[in-house]
């Protein structure tokens, strides 16, 4: 019987070497896969079922093993693990491929979408295309743009309520590792501290922050809603989330294999998103069981009005794939 290589594509240069740059069709390809939430979370749960459907498309000769909850470090660090082949998949949220792909920072703009069908129809579309190419066109970045997830829309939690940028006033709000975050901050009247999602439970129970901004899942999933029991419905960012590959392991595989994980990867888009609005249903329940504050008589136009400096800053650059993305209806 003819034995199987064994390739953990995320344990590199040796097995490489036997097996050639690329693995063989009988090679059992296990690909590490990695994300901040815990199991069952939408984004998690969604690659794990990716990774289900690729053991019985390959006769269980492909998997993926999931390292869910941070266990592999914060997403900055995971982009830098699938640069080198350390992993195969990390979903991240958009906010840090912004500084390595400046293309995609347009998504990262407050208030950018109308709402959260709007960013669905945008991410589903050609610009979504466009920009998962931005992301695997260029072999710099090292990596491999395969699909879209859902993260909804983020909101401020601290500890008092947040309905005017006056209310923020003061405030050391912490935003995720990118300078377009903090400038936005900044702009809607708090300050913004950029810092690892991974130090940040830390930070709001000892008061290096006062507060937060994310979706009703993570505030929930997290365990923030216990530091913080007001949540404030700002929504100023709705940032997509990506799944990316990484580029020195997809080169390993053959075309039948990418072409098999792209498609997976396409449905997890789609089905990614039924999950996620279950979650947030379910989320928003549970917490009002919490003793938290659900904030909703927020004024959205003193928002928006207040992130113009972010605009001003930035808008010239993303000018043309901002009108692109206001005319998808
Ligand atoms: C969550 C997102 C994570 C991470 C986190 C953060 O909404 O799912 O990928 O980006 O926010 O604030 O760091």
């Amino acid at each position: 019987m003819k034995r199987r290589n064994i390739i953990v594509l995320g344990l590199g240069a040796a097995t490489a070497a036997a097996a050639g740059s690329r693995a063989f069709a009988q090679d059992k390809v296990v690909l590490k896969s990695t994300d901040v939430h815990p199991l069952g979370y939408p984004t998690v749960e969604a690659v794990v079922r990716m990774g289900k459907k690729l053991e019985a498309a390959s006769n269980g000769r492909m998997s993926v093993q999931m390292f869910p909850s941070g266990q592999l470090g914060g997403e900055k660090e995971m982009i830098e693990q699938a640069q080198v082949g350390a992993l195969q998949m990390a979903r991240i949220s958009t906010g840090p491929v912004g500084p390595v792909v400046d293309e995609l920072n347009v998504f990262n703009l407050p208030f950018v979408f109308r709402d959260e069908a709007h960013m669905r129809k945008v991410i589903d579309g050609e610009i979504g295309r466009e920009m998962l190419e931005k992301v695997s066109a260029n072999p710099k970045t090292g990596l491999i743009g395969l699909c879209w997830m859902d993260a909804g829309s983020r909101n401020v939690y601290t500890k008092k309520p947040i309905r005017t940028p006056e209310d923020l006033k003061g405030l050391k709000i912490r935003m995720m590792g990118n300078p377009l975050f903090v400038d936005t901050m900044n702009a809607m009247g708090g300050n913004g501290i950029s810092m690892g999602f991974g130090e940040l439970y830390n930070a709001l129970q000892t008061g290096v922050v006062d507060g937060a901004e994310n979706n009703p899942p993570t505030y929930e999933v997290q365990n923030h809603y216990q530091l913080s029991k007001y949540f404030s419905f700002t929504e100023h960012l709705i940032i997509p989330e990506i799944l990316v590959f990484s580029r020195r392991s997809w080169d390993r595989l053959s075309p039948a294999d990418q072409a098999l994980i792209r498609k997976v990867g396409a449905e997890a888009q789609l089905e990614q998103r039924e999950l996620w609005d279950a979650k947030v249903k379910e989320a928003l329940a549970k917490l009002q069981g919490l003793g938290v504050t659900l904030v909703t008589d927020v004024d959205k136009k003193a928002f928006r009005a207040s992130v113009k400096p972010v605009y001003d800053k930035y808008g010239d650059k993303y000018a043309a794939l901002m009108k692109r993305i206001d005319a998808v209806s």
